[in-house]
């Protein structure tokens, strides 16, 4: 079942990418088990009302998680001081709908074979006042053994950061992963690199610590110049929605060694 589940991701994108301006690398699949035992302390470490995968389905047993890396030539295109580029943007919105269609078709295709599955609708909505969501999309793929946290705090994955999370709760019988026990962050790792913090021209990412309102600042003023390419994650934490625009930045996944593989040479 895995490398089925894995095979209807590819195959999705390779066909919605033939007629979006977007394009893709080609998707990780992780498995997190839903009834992890740390799955508890994420109301602790992220939001004190973070859902679990049991309210989204009540024998929920394994939730999906895959990663869409973004191409080379896009985060390339984002690169430099400043407002993010319109390739950056688009890619946002453009990921983030492909995302909505492509939960819906594997919990079609998922149900014809006899299973159950459903999307967190929490996962694209967030507290605009805490700036967290009650469905944390890098702790689900931390937990399916995806990657790890960066210091820029995105999951580096085999394939890198530079791209988008998505994951689907279902009662699959498959074995999950579990969480890797080195780190992919060279800065965790060694104590050197921090790339992403020189790239970080806000100050919001520092290797103290990221503040997340300045941040938010920051991709505010991009959602100011982006209104054209969508309006994702729109909804607050009540489901209220609201047209922001595309509330972007990523200069601190772009042109950093960890962006599209980890950032050594394994021994
Ligand atoms: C709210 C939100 C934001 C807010 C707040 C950012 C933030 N860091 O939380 C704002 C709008 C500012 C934002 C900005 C960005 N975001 Co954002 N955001 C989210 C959202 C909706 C929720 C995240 C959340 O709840 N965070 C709250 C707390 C829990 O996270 P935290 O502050 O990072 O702290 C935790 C980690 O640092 C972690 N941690 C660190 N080390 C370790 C080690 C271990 C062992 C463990 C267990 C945990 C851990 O522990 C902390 C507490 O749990 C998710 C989507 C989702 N539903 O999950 C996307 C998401 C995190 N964003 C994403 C991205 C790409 C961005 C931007 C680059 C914007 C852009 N697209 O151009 C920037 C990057 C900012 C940054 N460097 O962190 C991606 C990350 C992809 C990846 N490769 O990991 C996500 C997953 C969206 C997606 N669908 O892929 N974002
Ligand atoms: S740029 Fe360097 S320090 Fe920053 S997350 Fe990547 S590997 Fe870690
Ligand atoms: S997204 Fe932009 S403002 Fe936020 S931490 Fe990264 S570089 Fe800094």
């Amino acid at each position: 079942m895995k490398a089925y589940v894995t095979a209807i991701i590819e195959n999705y994108v390779r066909e919605y990418e033939k007629t979006s301006a977007t394009k893709w690398g080609r998707p990780l699949v992780g498995f997190a088990d839903a009834a992890h035992p740390m799955l508890p302390e994420l109301r602790v470490v992220a939001d004190k009302n973070h859902v679990m995968p049991q309210k989204v389905l009540e024998d929920a047993a394994i939730v999906v998680c895959y990663f869409l890396p973004f191409t080379r030539e896009t985060a390339k295109s984002n690169i430099g001081d400043g407002h993010a580029s319109p390739e950056w943007a688009r890619a946002y919105e453009d990921t983030n709908a492909l995302f909505t269609r492509l939960n819906a078709h594997l919990i079609e295709q998922l149900e014809a074979r006899g299973y159950r599955a459903a999307v967190s609708p929490e996962a694209t909505t967030f507290d605009r006042e805490v700036l967290m969501s009650r469905w944390s999309q890098r702790h689900m793929a931390w937990l399916a053994g995806m990657g790890t946290f960066g210091l820029n705090n995105m999951i580096i994955t085999d394939a890198g950061c530079c791209g988008r999370f998505s994951s689907v709760v279902t009662n699959l019988d498959v074995t999950p992963g579990a969480p890797l026990t080195t780190e992919n962050c060279l800065y965790k790792r060694e104590g050197k690199c921090g790339v992403c913090v020189r790239h970080c021209f806000s100050g919001a990412l520092t290797t103290e610590g990221y503040d997340r309102k300045k941040c938010f600042g920051v991709c505010s003023e991009n959602a100011a110049v982006y209104n054209d390419f969508g309006n994702s994650y729109a909804a607050d934490a009540e489901g209220v929605i609201m047209d922001t625009g595309s509330e972007v930045c990523g200069k601190c996944l772009v042109g950093v060694p960890c962006a599209f593989g980890k950032p050594f040479r394994e021994e």
